[in-house]
Protein backbone atom coordinates (compact mmCIF):
# COMPACT_ATOMS: atom_id res chain seq x y z
CA UNK A 1 0.00 0.00 0.00
CA UNK A 2 1.01 3.42 -1.13
CA UNK A 3 1.92 5.34 2.54
CA UNK A 4 0.34 8.54 3.10
CA UNK A 5 3.29 11.37 4.09
CA UNK A 6 2.75 14.18 6.22
CA UNK A 7 5.22 17.26 6.66
CA UNK A 8 5.22 19.35 10.40
CA UNK A 9 7.80 22.32 9.86
CA UNK A 10 8.21 23.21 13.21
CA UNK A 11 9.90 26.71 13.94
CA UNK A 12 11.25 27.01 17.75
CA UNK A 13 13.33 30.32 18.78
CA UNK A 14 16.27 28.28 18.58
CA UNK A 15 16.21 25.93 15.11
CA UNK A 16 13.52 25.11 12.95
CA UNK A 17 13.13 21.43 11.19
CA UNK A 18 10.98 19.37 8.36
CA UNK A 19 9.71 16.20 9.62
CA UNK A 20 8.08 13.52 7.63
CA UNK A 21 5.44 11.35 9.67
CA UNK A 22 4.09 8.42 8.10
CA UNK A 23 1.62 4.88 9.69
CA UNK A 24 2.99 2.06 9.72
CA UNK A 25 2.87 -1.76 11.25
CA UNK A 26 0.22 0.13 13.43
CA UNK A 27 2.62 2.62 14.60
CA UNK A 28 3.79 6.38 13.76
CA UNK A 29 7.30 7.10 11.79
CA UNK A 30 9.21 10.40 11.79
CA UNK A 31 11.99 11.00 9.72
CA UNK A 32 13.96 14.37 10.06
CA UNK A 33 14.79 15.79 6.42
CA UNK A 34 15.98 19.47 7.37
CA UNK A 35 16.99 21.47 9.93
CA UNK A 36 17.81 25.03 10.10
CA UNK A 37 18.99 27.38 12.56
CA UNK A 38 17.16 30.39 14.26
CA UNK A 39 17.55 33.32 16.30
CA UNK A 40 16.72 37.20 16.99
CA UNK A 41 18.81 39.90 14.80
CA UNK A 42 19.12 43.22 16.08
CA UNK A 43 18.23 45.40 13.56
CA UNK A 44 18.40 49.15 13.92
CA UNK A 45 17.78 48.28 17.62
CA UNK A 46 15.02 46.12 17.17
CA UNK A 47 14.84 42.52 18.13
CA UNK A 48 13.57 40.91 14.77
CA UNK A 49 12.89 37.61 13.10
CA UNK A 50 14.00 37.77 9.75
CA UNK A 51 11.06 36.53 8.18
CA UNK A 52 12.66 36.44 4.35
CA UNK A 53 15.62 33.37 5.59
CA UNK A 54 12.61 32.09 7.30
CA UNK A 55 10.35 31.80 4.18
CA UNK A 56 13.84 31.02 2.20
CA UNK A 57 14.31 27.85 4.86
CA UNK A 58 10.54 26.65 4.98
CA UNK A 59 10.70 26.32 1.14
CA UNK A 60 14.25 24.72 0.73
CA UNK A 61 12.98 21.59 3.02
CA UNK A 62 9.90 21.20 1.70
CA UNK A 63 12.14 20.60 -1.85
CA UNK A 64 13.92 17.55 0.42
CA UNK A 65 10.62 15.76 0.08
CA UNK A 66 10.85 15.49 -3.81
CA UNK A 67 14.65 14.13 -3.50
CA UNK A 68 13.32 11.87 -0.99
CA UNK A 69 10.49 11.23 -3.73
CA UNK A 70 8.02 11.25 0.01
CA UNK A 71 5.70 13.47 -1.27
CA UNK A 72 3.85 14.85 1.46
CA UNK A 73 -0.57 14.70 1.42
CA UNK A 74 -0.15 17.84 3.57
CA UNK A 75 1.83 20.50 4.86
CA UNK A 76 1.67 21.56 8.65
CA UNK A 77 3.78 24.86 10.59
CA UNK A 78 3.95 25.36 13.46
CA UNK A 79 6.19 28.18 15.51
CA UNK A 80 6.67 29.81 18.56
CA UNK A 81 3.36 31.88 20.43
CA UNK A 82 3.42 35.63 20.71
CA UNK A 83 4.80 37.35 17.57
CA UNK A 84 2.62 38.76 14.56
CA UNK A 85 3.36 40.87 11.65
CA UNK A 86 1.06 43.35 9.72
CA UNK A 87 0.47 43.67 6.26
CA UNK A 88 -1.38 46.12 4.22
CA UNK A 89 -4.00 45.92 1.74
CA UNK A 90 -0.97 44.53 -1.04
CA UNK A 91 -0.50 42.03 1.35
CA UNK A 92 2.89 43.59 1.85
CA UNK A 93 4.64 43.52 5.88
CA UNK A 94 4.80 46.87 7.30
CA UNK A 95 7.47 47.35 9.36
CA UNK A 96 9.55 44.15 10.54
CA UNK A 97 8.93 40.90 12.69
CA UNK A 98 9.42 42.36 15.82
CA UNK A 99 10.69 40.00 18.48
CA UNK A 100 8.76 38.89 22.34
CA UNK A 101 11.74 39.62 23.56
CA UNK A 102 12.43 43.45 21.85
CA UNK A 103 11.97 46.25 25.00
CA UNK A 104 9.41 47.80 23.21
CA UNK A 105 6.53 46.78 25.87
CA UNK A 106 8.12 48.05 28.83
CA UNK A 107 6.11 50.22 30.43
CA UNK A 108 3.01 49.06 28.31
CA UNK A 109 1.58 46.61 31.00
CA UNK A 110 0.57 49.98 33.00
CA UNK A 111 -0.98 51.68 29.91
CA UNK A 112 -2.93 49.01 29.43
CA UNK A 113 -4.31 48.61 33.15
CA UNK A 114 -5.19 52.38 32.63
CA UNK A 115 -8.19 51.00 30.22
CA UNK A 116 -8.75 47.70 31.60
CA UNK A 117 -7.36 46.63 34.89
CA UNK A 118 -5.76 43.61 35.05
CA UNK A 119 -8.02 41.57 37.22
CA UNK A 120 -11.11 42.26 34.36
CA UNK A 121 -8.18 41.38 31.65
CA UNK A 122 -7.33 38.17 32.97
CA UNK A 123 -11.64 37.16 33.66
CA UNK A 124 -11.82 37.71 30.13
CA UNK A 125 -9.01 35.47 28.61
CA UNK A 126 -7.19 33.97 31.83
CA UNK A 127 -3.96 34.51 29.67
CA UNK A 128 -1.00 34.56 32.38
CA UNK A 129 0.35 38.39 32.56
CA UNK A 130 3.45 38.26 30.44
CA UNK A 131 5.00 41.98 29.07
CA UNK A 132 6.01 39.63 26.32
CA UNK A 133 2.43 39.02 25.26
CA UNK A 134 1.16 40.28 22.11
CA UNK A 135 -1.25 42.86 23.65
CA UNK A 136 1.65 44.57 24.93
CA UNK A 137 3.34 44.57 21.40
CA UNK A 138 -0.03 45.66 19.80
CA UNK A 139 -0.49 48.33 22.39
CA UNK A 140 3.25 49.61 21.66
CA UNK A 141 2.94 49.85 18.65
CA UNK A 142 -0.49 51.90 19.08
CA UNK A 143 1.25 54.56 21.33
CA UNK A 144 4.23 54.76 19.48
CA UNK A 145 4.03 53.75 16.08
CA UNK A 146 0.62 54.23 14.73
CA UNK A 147 0.85 55.09 11.35
CA UNK A 148 1.86 50.93 11.19
CA UNK A 149 -1.61 49.94 12.65
CA UNK A 150 -3.17 52.87 10.61
CA UNK A 151 -2.21 50.72 7.53
CA UNK A 152 -2.67 47.60 8.58
CA UNK A 153 -5.58 45.49 6.94
CA UNK A 154 -4.20 42.30 8.26
CA UNK A 155 -2.78 40.31 11.47
CA UNK A 156 -1.20 37.46 11.05
CA UNK A 157 1.05 35.64 13.45
CA UNK A 158 4.71 34.03 12.12
CA UNK A 159 2.89 30.74 10.90
CA UNK A 160 0.20 31.96 9.59
CA UNK A 161 2.38 34.61 7.66
CA UNK A 162 4.29 31.66 6.27
CA UNK A 163 0.91 29.85 4.92
CA UNK A 164 -0.21 32.96 3.23
CA UNK A 165 3.65 33.18 1.57
CA UNK A 166 3.48 29.37 0.10
CA UNK A 167 0.06 29.54 -0.67
CA UNK A 168 -1.86 33.07 -1.01
CA UNK A 169 -4.22 32.46 1.13
CA UNK A 170 -4.56 34.31 5.31
CA UNK A 171 -5.87 32.58 7.87
CA UNK A 172 -5.93 32.86 11.41
CA UNK A 173 -6.03 29.79 13.55
CA UNK A 174 -7.09 29.81 17.19
CA UNK A 175 -4.27 28.49 19.34
CA UNK A 176 -1.57 30.70 18.45
CA UNK A 177 -4.54 33.24 18.78
CA UNK A 178 -4.47 32.99 22.60
CA UNK A 179 -1.14 33.53 23.21
CA UNK A 180 -2.15 37.63 21.84
CA UNK A 181 -4.10 37.83 25.31
CA UNK A 182 -7.08 38.81 23.07
CA UNK A 183 -8.82 36.17 22.55
CA UNK A 184 -11.79 35.59 25.30
CA UNK A 185 -11.40 32.04 26.63
CA UNK A 186 -15.31 30.96 27.25
CA UNK A 187 -16.43 32.10 22.94
CA UNK A 188 -13.20 30.97 22.05
CA UNK A 189 -13.56 34.05 19.77
CA UNK A 190 -11.73 37.47 19.37
CA UNK A 191 -12.47 39.78 22.05
CA UNK A 192 -14.07 42.48 20.09
CA UNK A 193 -14.90 44.50 22.62
CA UNK A 194 -11.17 44.18 24.41
CA UNK A 195 -10.28 45.25 21.12
CA UNK A 196 -12.20 48.41 20.92
CA UNK A 197 -11.06 49.33 24.53
CA UNK A 198 -8.05 49.60 23.45
CA UNK A 199 -8.55 51.18 20.04
CA UNK A 200 -6.79 48.30 18.05
CA UNK A 201 -8.50 47.85 14.44
CA UNK A 202 -10.92 44.99 13.86
CA UNK A 203 -10.62 44.44 10.81
CA UNK A 204 -7.07 43.29 11.22
CA UNK A 205 -8.10 40.50 12.63
CA UNK A 206 -9.42 37.64 10.69
CA UNK A 207 -12.24 34.55 11.47
CA UNK A 208 -10.17 32.12 13.75
CA UNK A 209 -10.26 28.97 11.87
CA UNK A 210 -9.13 25.84 13.85
CA UNK A 211 -6.56 22.66 13.38
CA UNK A 212 -6.97 20.71 11.00
CA UNK A 213 -8.89 23.23 8.86
CA UNK A 214 -7.15 23.69 5.55
CA UNK A 215 -5.02 26.60 4.29
CA UNK A 216 -5.09 26.08 0.70
CA UNK A 217 -2.88 24.52 -1.91
CA UNK A 218 0.78 25.65 -2.62
CA UNK A 219 0.88 28.69 -4.72
CA UNK A 220 2.25 27.34 -8.36
CA UNK A 221 5.34 29.55 -8.13
CA UNK A 222 6.36 27.36 -4.94
CA UNK A 223 5.36 24.19 -6.55
CA UNK A 224 7.77 24.92 -9.25
CA UNK A 225 10.54 25.76 -7.04
CA UNK A 226 9.76 22.06 -4.77
CA UNK A 227 8.62 20.45 -7.44
CA UNK A 228 5.45 18.81 -6.30
CA UNK A 229 2.33 20.63 -5.09
CA UNK A 230 0.51 19.57 -1.64
CA UNK A 231 -2.27 21.17 0.95
CA UNK A 232 -1.10 23.39 3.97
CA UNK A 233 -3.47 22.65 6.38
CA UNK A 234 -3.42 24.26 10.28
CA UNK A 235 -2.22 22.02 12.81
CA UNK A 236 -2.23 23.31 16.22
CA UNK A 237 0.35 26.29 14.80
CA UNK A 238 1.35 27.29 18.35
CA UNK A 239 4.09 24.74 18.87
CA UNK A 240 2.99 24.21 22.85
CA UNK A 241 0.01 23.35 21.50
CA UNK A 242 1.13 21.05 19.62
CA UNK A 243 4.00 19.67 22.00
CA UNK A 244 1.17 19.10 24.23
CA UNK A 245 -1.30 17.03 21.86
CA UNK A 246 1.94 14.56 21.31
CA UNK A 247 2.41 14.05 25.25
CA UNK A 248 2.94 10.10 25.58
CA UNK A 249 0.06 9.44 28.34
CA UNK A 250 -3.99 9.60 28.29
CA UNK A 251 -3.68 9.82 31.97
CA UNK A 252 -5.82 13.07 32.80
CA UNK A 253 -4.10 13.51 36.18
CA UNK A 254 -0.51 14.20 34.70
CA UNK A 255 1.94 16.90 34.46
CA UNK A 256 3.91 18.11 31.03
CA UNK A 257 6.63 20.35 30.69
CA UNK A 258 7.18 21.34 27.11
CA UNK A 259 11.02 21.74 27.29
CA UNK A 260 12.92 23.73 24.68
CA UNK A 261 13.47 27.32 24.72
CA UNK A 262 11.52 27.58 26.98
CA UNK A 263 9.67 25.31 30.02
CA UNK A 264 6.06 25.05 29.72
CA UNK A 265 4.98 23.05 32.47
CA UNK A 266 0.85 22.13 33.03
CA UNK A 267 -1.79 20.12 32.74
CA UNK A 268 -4.76 19.43 30.35
CA UNK A 269 -8.37 21.06 31.48
CA UNK A 270 -11.58 20.82 29.52
CA UNK A 271 -12.70 24.17 31.06
CA UNK A 272 -11.03 27.64 31.61
CA UNK A 273 -10.44 29.19 34.68
CA UNK A 274 -10.04 32.76 34.85
CA UNK A 275 -11.05 33.11 38.36
CA UNK A 276 -9.13 35.48 40.69
CA UNK A 277 -7.23 32.50 42.90
CA UNK A 278 -5.70 31.53 39.30
CA UNK A 279 -4.42 34.53 38.25
CA UNK A 280 -2.13 35.57 41.26
CA UNK A 281 -0.73 32.10 41.20
CA UNK A 282 -0.68 33.40 37.32
CA UNK A 283 -1.42 30.39 35.50
CA UNK A 284 -2.35 30.59 31.91
CA UNK A 285 -5.35 29.02 30.08
CA UNK A 286 -3.91 28.55 26.81
CA UNK A 287 -6.33 27.37 23.57
CA UNK A 288 -5.53 23.81 22.62
CA UNK A 289 -7.17 20.99 20.25
CA UNK A 290 -10.44 20.37 20.07
CA UNK A 291 -11.66 22.72 23.00
CA UNK A 292 -8.60 21.34 25.57
CA UNK A 293 -6.94 24.04 27.67
CA UNK A 294 -3.31 24.27 28.32
CA UNK A 295 -3.29 25.26 31.91
CA UNK A 296 0.38 26.00 32.39
CA UNK A 297 3.42 28.49 33.48
CA UNK A 298 5.77 29.88 31.21
CA UNK A 299 9.20 29.17 32.81
CA UNK A 300 12.13 31.07 30.98
CA UNK A 301 13.39 27.54 30.25
CA UNK A 302 16.68 26.36 28.71
CA UNK A 303 17.00 29.61 26.90
CA UNK A 304 19.30 30.49 30.10
CA UNK A 305 21.13 27.50 29.20
CA UNK A 306 21.18 28.63 25.62
CA UNK A 307 22.21 31.91 26.63
CA UNK A 308 24.92 30.57 29.11
CA UNK A 309 26.17 27.65 25.82
CA UNK A 310 26.85 31.02 23.73
CA UNK A 311 28.87 33.13 26.31
CA UNK A 312 30.93 29.88 26.89
CA UNK A 313 31.53 29.85 22.90
CA UNK A 314 30.05 26.61 22.37
CA UNK A 315 33.45 24.79 23.89
CA UNK A 316 31.46 22.00 26.09
CA UNK A 317 29.34 18.82 24.99
CA UNK A 318 26.20 18.32 26.65
CA UNK A 319 27.70 15.52 28.75
CA UNK A 320 30.80 18.08 29.80
CA UNK A 321 27.93 20.75 30.67
CA UNK A 322 26.00 18.10 32.87
CA UNK A 323 29.81 16.92 34.40
CA UNK A 324 30.51 20.84 35.26
CA UNK A 325 26.92 21.83 36.64
CA UNK A 326 27.45 18.41 39.02
CA UNK A 327 30.63 19.29 40.19
CA UNK A 328 28.75 22.82 41.09
CA UNK A 329 26.18 21.13 43.52
CA UNK A 330 27.56 22.75 46.57
CA UNK A 331 26.39 25.92 45.68
CA UNK A 332 23.55 27.27 47.10
CA UNK A 333 21.92 30.40 45.42
CA UNK A 334 18.80 30.40 43.55
CA UNK A 335 17.60 33.16 41.03
CA UNK A 336 13.87 33.65 39.58
CA UNK A 337 13.79 31.79 36.97
CA UNK A 338 10.60 33.82 35.72
CA UNK A 339 12.21 37.04 36.76
CA UNK A 340 12.08 39.71 33.21
CA UNK A 341 16.30 40.20 34.07
CA UNK A 342 16.60 37.07 32.37
CA UNK A 343 14.41 37.64 28.90
CA UNK A 344 17.18 39.16 27.25
CA UNK A 345 20.11 40.20 29.05
CA UNK A 346 23.60 41.66 27.26
CA UNK A 347 25.06 38.48 29.28
CA UNK A 348 23.10 35.75 31.01
CA UNK A 349 26.29 34.89 33.33
CA UNK A 350 25.95 38.76 34.49
CA UNK A 351 22.23 38.67 35.04
CA UNK A 352 22.74 35.86 37.06
CA UNK A 353 25.38 37.49 39.23
CA UNK A 354 23.28 40.60 39.60
CA UNK A 355 20.28 38.68 40.62
CA UNK A 356 22.27 36.95 43.38
CA UNK A 357 23.80 40.53 44.63
CA UNK A 358 20.28 41.97 44.63
CA UNK A 359 18.54 39.18 46.53
CA UNK A 360 21.86 38.76 49.04
CA UNK A 361 23.35 35.70 47.74
CA UNK A 362 26.79 34.79 47.31
CA UNK A 363 27.36 35.36 43.04
CA UNK A 364 28.21 32.22 40.94
CA UNK A 365 31.85 32.61 40.59
CA UNK A 366 33.11 29.68 38.29
CA UNK A 367 31.54 28.08 34.99
CA UNK A 368 30.59 25.03 37.65
CA UNK A 369 28.60 27.65 39.97
CA UNK A 370 27.31 29.12 37.37
CA UNK A 371 25.88 26.10 35.29
CA UNK A 372 24.18 24.25 38.50
CA UNK A 373 22.40 27.88 40.49
CA UNK A 374 20.64 27.71 36.56
CA UNK A 375 19.96 24.43 36.30
CA UNK A 376 19.29 24.25 40.12
CA UNK A 377 16.62 27.36 39.88
CA UNK A 378 15.17 25.91 36.66
CA UNK A 379 14.37 22.45 38.86
CA UNK A 380 13.43 23.78 42.23
CA UNK A 381 11.05 26.07 40.17
CA UNK A 382 9.35 23.10 38.79
CA UNK A 383 9.12 21.61 42.12
CA UNK A 384 6.91 24.90 43.33
CA UNK A 385 4.58 24.72 39.80
CA UNK A 386 3.93 21.53 41.18
CA UNK A 387 3.05 22.46 44.65
CA UNK A 388 0.82 25.39 43.00
CA UNK A 389 -0.97 23.04 40.52
CA UNK A 390 -1.34 20.65 42.95
CA UNK A 391 -3.16 23.85 45.37
CA UNK A 392 -5.36 25.08 42.74
CA UNK A 393 -6.44 22.20 41.44
CA UNK A 394 -7.06 19.72 44.84
CA UNK A 395 -5.26 17.01 42.89
CA UNK A 396 -2.17 14.58 43.54
CA UNK A 397 -0.03 13.75 40.49
CA UNK A 398 2.46 11.24 40.65
CA UNK A 399 3.72 11.54 36.79
CA UNK A 400 5.61 14.26 35.14
CA UNK A 401 6.36 13.85 31.74
CA UNK A 402 8.75 15.99 29.97
CA UNK A 403 8.61 16.34 26.48
CA UNK A 404 10.62 18.65 23.20
CA UNK A 405 14.68 19.37 22.52
CA UNK A 406 15.31 19.73 26.43
CA UNK A 407 14.14 16.33 27.58
CA UNK A 408 17.02 14.91 26.55
CA UNK A 409 19.28 16.98 29.27
CA UNK A 410 19.75 13.97 31.82
CA UNK A 411 20.84 16.63 34.24
CA UNK A 412 18.15 18.38 34.34
CA UNK A 413 15.41 15.51 34.64
CA UNK A 414 17.35 13.77 37.45
CA UNK A 415 17.08 17.33 39.27
CA UNK A 416 13.21 17.75 37.94
CA UNK A 417 12.86 14.67 39.92
CA UNK A 418 14.96 15.42 42.78
CA UNK A 419 12.60 18.90 43.47
CA UNK A 420 9.08 17.47 42.25
CA UNK A 421 9.76 13.72 44.02
CA UNK A 422 7.59 12.68 41.12
CA UNK A 423 8.42 9.83 38.48
CA UNK A 424 9.70 11.81 34.99
CA UNK A 425 9.18 10.34 31.89
CA UNK A 426 11.54 12.00 29.60
CA UNK A 427 10.15 12.00 25.66
CA UNK A 428 9.75 11.99 22.53
CA UNK A 429 12.17 14.55 21.50
CA UNK A 430 10.00 16.22 18.56
CA UNK A 431 6.93 16.12 20.22
CA UNK A 432 6.11 19.34 18.64
CA UNK A 433 6.15 18.15 14.96
CA UNK A 434 4.35 14.73 16.23
CA UNK A 435 1.73 16.89 17.65
CA UNK A 436 1.51 19.06 14.29
CA UNK A 437 1.58 15.73 12.20
CA UNK A 438 -1.24 14.11 14.65
CA UNK A 439 -2.93 16.97 13.37
CA UNK A 440 -3.11 16.25 10.02
CA UNK A 441 -3.20 12.31 10.77
CA UNK A 442 -6.45 13.54 11.99
CA UNK A 443 -7.99 15.55 9.47
CA UNK A 444 -7.36 12.34 7.07
CA UNK A 445 -9.01 10.17 9.90
CA UNK A 446 -5.92 8.15 10.61
CA UNK A 447 -7.02 8.45 14.16
CA UNK A 448 -10.67 8.72 15.43
CA UNK A 449 -9.75 10.91 17.83
CA UNK A 450 -6.54 12.69 20.16
CA UNK A 451 -7.17 9.90 22.50
CA UNK A 452 -6.30 6.99 19.91
CA UNK A 453 -3.40 9.06 18.50
CA UNK A 454 -1.92 9.53 22.05
CA UNK A 455 -2.12 5.94 22.57
CA UNK A 456 -0.32 5.40 19.15
CA UNK A 457 2.42 7.66 20.36
CA UNK A 458 3.03 6.43 23.46
CA UNK A 459 3.99 2.95 21.52
CA UNK A 460 5.34 4.43 18.67
CA UNK A 461 7.69 6.47 20.45
CA UNK A 462 10.66 6.30 23.21
CA UNK A 463 9.83 7.41 26.46
CA UNK A 464 12.57 6.85 29.30
CA UNK A 465 11.56 6.80 32.64
CA UNK A 466 14.56 8.62 34.66
CA UNK A 467 16.61 7.10 37.28
CA UNK A 468 18.46 7.98 39.94
CA UNK A 469 21.58 5.79 38.17
CA UNK A 470 23.82 9.10 37.69
CA UNK A 471 23.67 12.42 39.35
CA UNK A 472 22.76 12.02 42.88
CA UNK A 473 21.76 14.97 44.93
CA UNK A 474 20.47 13.39 48.10
CA UNK A 475 22.46 14.71 50.96
P1 LIG B 1 12.86 25.21 20.54
O1 LIG B 1 11.91 24.43 19.65
O2 LIG B 1 12.17 26.02 21.58
O3 LIG B 1 13.85 26.01 19.75
P2 LIG B 1 13.92 22.57 21.17
O4 LIG B 1 12.71 21.79 21.52
O5 LIG B 1 14.58 22.33 19.86
O6 LIG B 1 13.68 24.14 21.37
O7 LIG B 1 14.97 22.33 22.34
C1 LIG B 1 16.21 22.94 22.31
C2 LIG B 1 16.93 22.65 23.62
O8 LIG B 1 17.08 21.24 23.79
C3 LIG B 1 18.35 23.18 23.62
O9 LIG B 1 18.38 24.52 24.04
C4 LIG B 1 19.03 22.25 24.63
O10 LIG B 1 18.87 22.77 25.92
C5 LIG B 1 18.25 20.96 24.53
N1 LIG B 1 19.01 19.92 23.82
C6 LIG B 1 19.10 19.74 22.49
N2 LIG B 1 19.91 18.69 22.21
C7 LIG B 1 20.34 18.20 23.40
C8 LIG B 1 21.20 17.12 23.80
N3 LIG B 1 21.79 16.35 22.91
N4 LIG B 1 21.41 16.93 25.12
C9 LIG B 1 20.81 17.72 26.03
N5 LIG B 1 19.99 18.75 25.72
C10 LIG B 1 19.76 18.99 24.43
C1 LIG C 1 7.47 28.12 23.12
C2 LIG C 1 6.52 29.28 23.06
C3 LIG C 1 5.78 29.46 24.38
C4 LIG C 1 5.56 30.95 24.45
C5 LIG C 1 6.82 31.46 23.81
C6 LIG C 1 6.79 32.81 23.19
O1 LIG C 1 8.20 27.99 21.93
O2 LIG C 1 5.61 29.14 22.01
O3 LIG C 1 4.60 28.70 24.48
O4 LIG C 1 4.40 31.30 23.77
O5 LIG C 1 7.23 30.49 22.85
Amino acid sequence: RVKNYYLAIDIGASSGRHILGWMENGKMRIEEIYRFENHLDNKNGELCWDMERLFKEVVTGIGKCSELNRIPKSIGIDTWGVDFVLLDGAGEMLGEAVGYRDDRTKGMDKKVYEIINEKDLYSRNGIQKMLLNTIYHLYSLKLNKPELLEKAEHFLMIPEYLNYRLTGVMKNEYTNATTTQLVNAENRDWDWELLDMLGLPRKVFGRLYMPKDSVGLLKEEIERQVGFTSEVVLPATHDTGSAVMAVPTNDDDAIYISSGTWSLMGIERLIPDCTEKSRIHNFTNEGGYHYRYRYLKNIMGLWMMQSIRKEFSHKYTFDELFTLAYIGRYFSSVVDVTDICFLAPNSMRQAVQEHCRGTNQPEPQTECELLFCVYNSLAKCYGDVVKEIEAVTGNDYKNIYVVGGGCQDRFLNRLTAFHTQKNIYAGPVEATAIGNITAQMLKTKEFDDLVQARGTITKSFAVKKVNDDEFCFED
